[in-house]
């Protein structure tokens, strides 16, 4: 028998071995939540496309001694790779990224705990590149093979192939996995950690080069529009009403605004919120809008710390995460404010635990400050009543001044809730996200309530002011048939689709006798300032591209990260100008000048007519989102901190 016509070549043995175990770290050692089969199934190939994409490479080395070097050396990298971000889950509860890889601190803590994280059995993992660097050394003329121009191309051809399956695969479990920028866990899952590496450097590369680039001349066009079309001079009538209280924030998650005062078969959805409405210490904002795109929830924090617009694309808390800032929190900490975060989720999501360093959040109680168990939790984890019980005694425990937010989490897609939890019944039409939807924002606003409660009985509620916020859209333009249904409208119009991007905001000053429902247009990117002021802090060289809400003299638009906008008299949705109160299209004014239609440039990028009334503040909001994203891309805080640095410098 010919023992040659029976040899298995080294690069697919090292394939099948890799790929087991790989596989068997993903599903035994990182904690990785699969919640359906095909996440099972993605998991279970991905380790061995991502092996066999790099171990077939070494077919187009002709020379057998480094064919056989190649598969040894990569066996071996490759399982470093895999064993590091082991033993950084075991202590962070994450995988690294490369900026991690250069922060210090993180780093450090995991220097000294190192021992306590390698455990015996971790030998075995390095098994097969035992096996592998035999065969290589010992039986190289079995385990080499040299193929034809034709058969390497094939190889490659493979390759890709695999990996193209593989992506169109996790596209499918995650729509926008890539763009979305999710989470890490996520990209792991799905596409295997030597992609999310391969992603995580290509993020981190393009963002460090508009950074390099950068030099801080971009600045005084930044300072010099803020100063002119932002700045107002008006001072609140609500200036420094709520000094050195505590502020507890709460992001009411996928809340909107369409079901406050409202009901579902006959039930009111948010008892509590409304009677919120029109309550003296209240201030109700009726037309607030979210301003977020595909950060969603992390979109919403980073309007309210800095208000500047979160990123067109991805999250910035992902993008960006490293970033210099002028964060809320931060401000807040140099007045004498300790800050907080409680939100029951994984600390990696959206990449908080990174960003909330960056914007000064003092501690971030994250999944691991409470107690999770099955009963306690639904959907997405930990539901909102226990959250809020458990939170307390944390916040009992934080010193006075406090600037808290808290993160709902019960009221997110798919929106589930068992009947013991649900007080109301849900709608019913041809939508079980919208069906589902209204029980758990029943649920959300009882915690809130049994919130206000417990603040209460702990002392702290008189000392503080609660604003609450939603942070987006929960129900999307996919259920448009059935909300229709709801709203008792024929058709949810594109005016109606903005007007729907309202959500709820409350603030609430206990023992304040002036509140009221507010009417102003206004949006998540005015909070910042809001705040401020309302403390009796004044952030004078801050760059803020929103207003104070208590303020007359205002910008008098809000725009949404999509382009679209919502002025004082218009509403601006994919070109088209709507008059805001009525919802019907305003026609543009009658040109006399012939030569306008051939002005296409100065129509601007989202379509409105050069001589539509919208246009003019079209442009002003492209302008300011413009200016936005060049901040952030270039991280052009770092040079005001510099500059500042240097001032104080100079005086000494
Ligand atoms: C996750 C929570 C929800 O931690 O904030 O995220 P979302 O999907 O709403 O952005
Ligand atoms: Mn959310």
């Amino acid at each position: 028998m010919d023992f040659k016509r029976l040899k298995i070549p080294l690069f697919i043995l090292a394939t099948f071995l890799f790929g087991i175990k790989t596989y068997i770290i993903y599903r035994f050692m990182f904690n990785m939540e699969l919640e359906n089969k095909m996440q099972e199934f993605i998991l279970i190939i991905n380790p061995f496309v991502s092996a066999f994409l790099i171990f077939a490479l070494s077919v187009w080395f002709r020379k057998q001694s480094r064919q056989m070097k190649f598969l040894r050396y990569t066996a071996l990298i490759g399982t470093l790779v895999l064993y590091f971000n082991l033993v950084f889950y075991r202590s962070f509860n994450d995988f690294i990224t490369v900026p991690q890889l250069f922060q210090a601190s993180n780093m450090g803590d995991l220097g000294s705990s190192i021992l306590t994280l390698i455990e015996i059995y971790d030998v075995l993992l390095f098994l097969d590149v035992v096996i592998i660097w035999y065969l290589s050394k010992k039986k190289p003329e079995l385990m080499t093979v040299s193929y034809q121009k034709s058969g390497k191309v094939f190889a490659l051809a493979m390759s890709f192939l695999l990996l193209a399956g593989n992506f169109f695969l996790a596209e499918m479990e995650r729509p926008q996995l890539f763009t979305r920028a999710f989470d890490r866990e996520y990209l792991v899952k799905n596409i295997g950690l030597f992609n999310y590496h391969v992603y995580d450097a290509a993020v981190h590369s393009r963002a460090t080069t508009q950074r390099v680039f950068a030099d801080g001349n971009e600045l005084p066009e930044i300072t010099e529009y803020v100063e002119e079309e932002v700045k107002r001079d008006e001072k609140s009538p609500l200036y420094g009403i709520a000094e050195d209280k505590n502020v507890i924030f709460i992001t009411l998650e996928s809340i909107q605004s369409f079901v406050i005062n409202n009901d579902v078969n006959g039930e009111e959805i948010t008892p509590f919120l409304n009677s919120l409405v029109g309550d003296e210490s209240t201030y109700y904002f009726e037309n607030f809008y979210h301003q977020t795109l595909q950060g969603k929830t992390s979109d919403s924090e980073f309007l309210v710390e800095n208000s500047l617009y979160p990123l067109s694309r991805g999250a910035v808390f992902f993008t960006h995460g490293g970033n210099e800032y002028n964060g809320l929190s931060e401000i807040l900490g140099e007045e004498g404010y300790h800050s907080a975060v409680f939100h029951a989720n994984n600390k990696s999501f959206w990449n908080r635990d990174q960003m909330y360093d960056s914007l000064g959040v003092d501690h971030f109680y994250g999944e691991e400050a409470y107690e999770v168990n099955q009963e306690n939790s639904v959907g997405w984890g930990l539901k909102d009543k226990p959250f809020f019980e458990q939170s307390i005694k944390y916040l009992q425990s934080m010193e006075e001044p406090f600037h808290s937010k808290f993160i709902t989490l019960t009221n997110h897609f798919p929106f589930e809730l068992s009947e013991e939890d649900s007080s109301i019944d849900k709608y019913d039409s041809s939508s079980s996200t919208l069906n589902n939807f209204f029980p758990t924002v029943r649920y959300m606003d009882e915690a809130v309530e049994q919130f206000f409660d417990q603040l209460k009985e702990a002392g702290l509620y008189e000392d503080s002011i609660i604003v609450m916020m939603g942070d987006h859209y929960g129900i999307s333009e996919n259920h448009d048939r059935a909300m229709s249904e709801y709203l008792g409208k024929d058709e949810v119009t594109p005016y109606d689709h903005v007007q729907l991007q309202r959500v709820p905001m409350f603030i609430h000053i206990p023992g304040h006798e002036d509140g009221k429902v507010m009417s102003e247009v206004t949006g998540q990117i005015d909070v910042k300032p809001t705040l401020l002021n309302m403390l009796g802090v004044s952030a004078e060289n801050d760059i803020q591209f929103g207003n104070d809400m208590f303020i007359d003299d205002r910008k008098g638009y809000i725009g949404l990260r999509n382009g679209d906008f919502i002025s004082d008299d218009y509403i601006s949705t994919s070109g088209v100008c709507y008059d805001r109160e009525t919802g019907e299209p305003v026609e543009a004014e009658e040109n006399e000048d012939p030569s306008a239609a051939d002005q296409s440039e100065a129509e601007n990028r989202t379509g409105n007519q050069p001589d539509s009334p919208c246009s003019p503040i079209q442009q002003k909001v492209e302008k300011e989102m413009e200016l936005s994203d060049n901040l952030i891309y270039g991280d052009l805080f770092r040079f005001i901190e510099s500059a500042e640095t240097e001032d104080e410098q100079n005086n000494e």
